[in-house]
């Protein structure tokens, strides 16, 4: 490929990188990457498995069981599709909301689930996954990923780092400095948006003034294209010629237009702010729907075929929980012991204060 399409799709025209319509039909057949059947398969099994597993731990979370949770349904194409397109090698360096795009690198769900089960020892990601820990203060894994590229770079690697970030995350400071700095080194990067249209109760349109998110990347002097994020074969194509240009020019700003069905966490209720309206018409184009009506079209999966591996999904996934609560938690101390050398006054009272609010309420 010649990244014709980070040069075509101009992000200041707001054109948009699409492949399969909401119907599952391709609509731009020149663009079709023509994936094998087992990386579609791969590709649809990982969404409808991160599926059932983002509705049950929200499930879980409300039975008293599950910490809190991040849940990423409608997100699952700009996940997979991306993933899909990545090589062994190459880093993830994610935010929080990264079910999916972890699933398809091969983290398993245990890992993820100990996580927001409260045990921070899951984000302990198996090493061969490349998966960097979650990071929740927003925009600073954008620039660690921008390290990453540079020492990739400087070690002749082939490898990219991909760092995700959402829509509001783009406001942050952190998320500028690392575009301009992997820009100004042509780093390998390449950041991808969840453009989910929410950053918690603030709607995209209120954060920036910017008409597009991918327009963000001329100021760095980088590549940007924005893709249709419930599209799972754009996402592939886009992610896949990101990171050719990576490799060779440097980096890519990758804004994938999708939607946040769910809440943004457990501890919210996005119908206090948001229009139920709004969620109804971005359930006509969930990315997993489209992806299994283009495999029946092509004969590559039937209705049968979608209730077994619903059935297979609900009870690994209850398994798998199952054993994340014979984990257990961390101990309270261990919260507090790791920052420093020493705990500092402040934890050590912090510390002695929780250690008798727990007692008491025993
Ligand atoms: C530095 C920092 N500031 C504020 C927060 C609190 N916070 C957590 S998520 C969030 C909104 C994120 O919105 P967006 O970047 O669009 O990602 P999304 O949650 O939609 O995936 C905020 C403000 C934080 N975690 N870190
Ligand atoms: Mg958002």
């Amino acid at each position: 490929m010649n990244h014709v399409l980070i040069k075509k799709y101009d992000p200041l025209k707001k054109e948009m990188l699409e492949i399969l319509d909401k119907d599952g039909k391709i609509i731009n057949p020149t663009l079709d990457p023509k994936l094998d059947k087992e990386t579609l398969l791969k590709m649809y099994k990982t969404m409808t498995l991160g599926r059932v597993a983002d509705l049950r731990a929200v499930q879980y979370q409300r039975q008293g069981r599950m910490l809190t949770f991040a849940p990423n349904i409608g997100q699952e194409a700009t996940q997979v599709g991306a993933a899909a397109a990545m090589q062994q090698g190459d880093w993830l360096s994610p935010a929080f909301r990264e079910l999916n795009l972890m699933l398809y690198r091969g983290v398993p769900l245990s890992n993820i689930y100990l996580y927001w089960y409260g045990n921070e020892n899951g984000s302990k990601f198996p090493r061969e996954t490349n998966v960097l820990p979650v990071n929740i203060i927003i925009g600073s894994q954008i620039a660690i990923a921008a390290g990453i590229a540079m020492a990739s770079k400087k070690q002749g690697k082939n490898e990219i780092a991909l760092a995700t970030i959402g829509d509001g995350g783009t406001s942050h400071g952190d998320f500028n400095e690392a575009l301009n700095f992997a820009g100004a080194m042509e780093a390998p990067l390449v950041v991808l948006v969840q453009n989910n249209q929410w950053a918690i109760s603030t709607p995209r349109s209120v954060a920036t003034k910017a008409e597009t998110i991918a327009q963000k990347a001329i100021a760095a002097g980088i590549k940007g294209i924005q893709v249709d994020g419930n599209d799972p074969l754009a996402m592939y194509v886009a992610m896949k010629e990101a990171r050719e240009h990576a490799l060779k020019t440097g980096p890519v700003l990758i804004e994938a237009v999708t939607y946040r069905i769910g809440a943004h966490t457990t501890s919210d209720d996005p119908s206090l702010y948001r229009d139920e309206k709004e969620v109804e018409e971005w359930k006509l184009k969930d990315p997993n729907e489209r992806l299994k009506k283009y495999l029946i079209s092509q004969k590559l999966w039937s209705e049968e075929e979608d209730i077994a591996l619903d059935e297979e999904n609900n009870k690994y996934v209850q398994e798998v929980f199952a054993e994340t609560e014979k984990s257990g938690l961390l101990e309270l101390e261990e919260v507090f012991k790791y920052t420093y050398d020493e705990m500092t006054p402040n934890q050590v009272e912090q510390y002695e204060y929780y250690k008798k609010f727990l007692e008491g309420s025993k």
